[in-house]
């Protein structure tokens, strides 16, 4: 009981201390944005004179979705921590596009001019993607996606390799673990990632298809988008409460709308956790809070710390070495009896 206890308060500590921007005691530097580019929407400018041939240092541009949820700001810490650690061997431009893919898009063709020799991104959205990919690749610069993914459709040789977790297993657990919880039958809603984006297409994919194979006495009577975000989780779940007068689980694509769904549905006098049960997925801190104190009753983590496997697969690449197409992060499934620790 102790040890799981212990290690979910780390793994819980980790991405709060990356997610709210704090540091281990022993770690001097705080979270900087370590490259030439500023981290406001503009366009990151050229790197100084040392980024031309020769530098032996490794040279990465990241476009960044934005800060829409606890998750993202973990990534982004996490990211800007590693490289601010290895100052000495990486040089990181960091650009944040405010979930907007022209911004993404901008940001990655000030790197190519700026001749980074890697760029890392996680897509916004699944298309739309061909063009500066294809600027990518007529530039002989390797891309990374980073936790999400392209279009199927889109020509999978113009990127080089995927770091994400695997979204439609963690749909697929989620609906397992809501079976469970309403004991095989009942009405269920579901909130919705960002419109288009990988992460929430494949979670829907994988929740609905497990559903409608396995769970014919639970019917799924709404489902919309909250676009990852807290606020909006909130206030799609209140529609969804005055809109139906039975509903006994909610599926949330990420923790930060199942906090939201929470707040909505305390405030409607329910009992989040018991009289409708609560699944997310990301496992942030504030998902493993609720799970303690009853209020939520999973969440499917998808972890956001790829900062290791981005840079190392990014000096791979950097010295001509092959890697593979898609590097799946391992993830668990933090019921509430895991959590109590009542699964060891
Ligand atoms: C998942 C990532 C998603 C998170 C959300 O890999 O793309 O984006 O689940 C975040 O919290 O907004």
């Amino acid at each position: 009981m102790k040890k799981v206890f212990a290690m979910l308060l780390a793994a819980a500590m980790s991405l709060s201390l990356a997610a709210c921007g704090g540091q281990p005691a022993n770690n001097p530097n705080p979270p900087a944005n370590s490259g030439g580019s500023s981290s406001s929407t503009q366009t990151p400018t050229p790197p100084p004179a040392d980024n031309k041939p020769g530098n032996d240092k490794l040279v990465v541009g990241f476009a960044q979705i934005g800060q829409e949820s606890g998750w993202r700001d973990a990534e982004t810490n996490d990211i800007q921590w590693y490289a601010s650690r290895n100052i000495d061997t990486i040089e990181l431009h960091f650009a944040d596009a405010q979930q907007k893919q022209e911004n993404q898009i901008k940001a990655i063709r000030s790197f190519i001019e700026m001749g980074v020799d890697v760029i890392a991104f996680p897509p916004v959205v699944e298309t739309g993607w061909e063009a500066v990919l294809t600027e990518c690749q007529e530039a002989g610069i390797p891309v990374i996606l980073v936790d999400r993914g392209i279009d199927a459709n889109t020509d999978d040789s113009l990127y080089t390799t995927m770091i994400a977790s695997d979204h439609v297993w963690a749909g697929e657990q989620a609906a397992i673990a809501m079976n469970d919880l309403l004991g095989g039958s009942g009405v269920v809603v579901e909130l919705e990632g960002t419109v288009g984006a990988s992460a929430a297409v494949q979670r829907k994919q994988g929740f609905d298809e497990y559903m409608a194979k396995n769970c014919s006495s639970i019917e799924i009577v709404a489902s919309q988008t909250g676009d990852f975000t807290r606020a909006q989780g909130k206030e799609v779940m209140e529609s969804f409460l005055k809109t139906y007068n039975k509903i006994d689980g909610v599926f949330c694509h990420n923790d930060d709308m199942a906090l939201g769904a929470i707040e909505a549905i305390k405030e409607a006098g329910l009992k989040p956790g018991e009289d409708i049960k609560i699944v997310g997925v990301d496992g942030v801190k504030g998902a493993f809070e609720a799970i303690l104190a009853g209020e939520m009753n999973c969440t499917v983590e998808c972890t956001p710390i790829l900062a290791n496997q981005i840079f190392d697969t990014a000096a791979k690449l950097k010295a001509g070495e092959s890697v593979e197409k898609w590097v799946m992060s391992a993830d668990e499934v933090y019921t509430a009896d895991v959590v109590a620790g009542r699964a060891y």
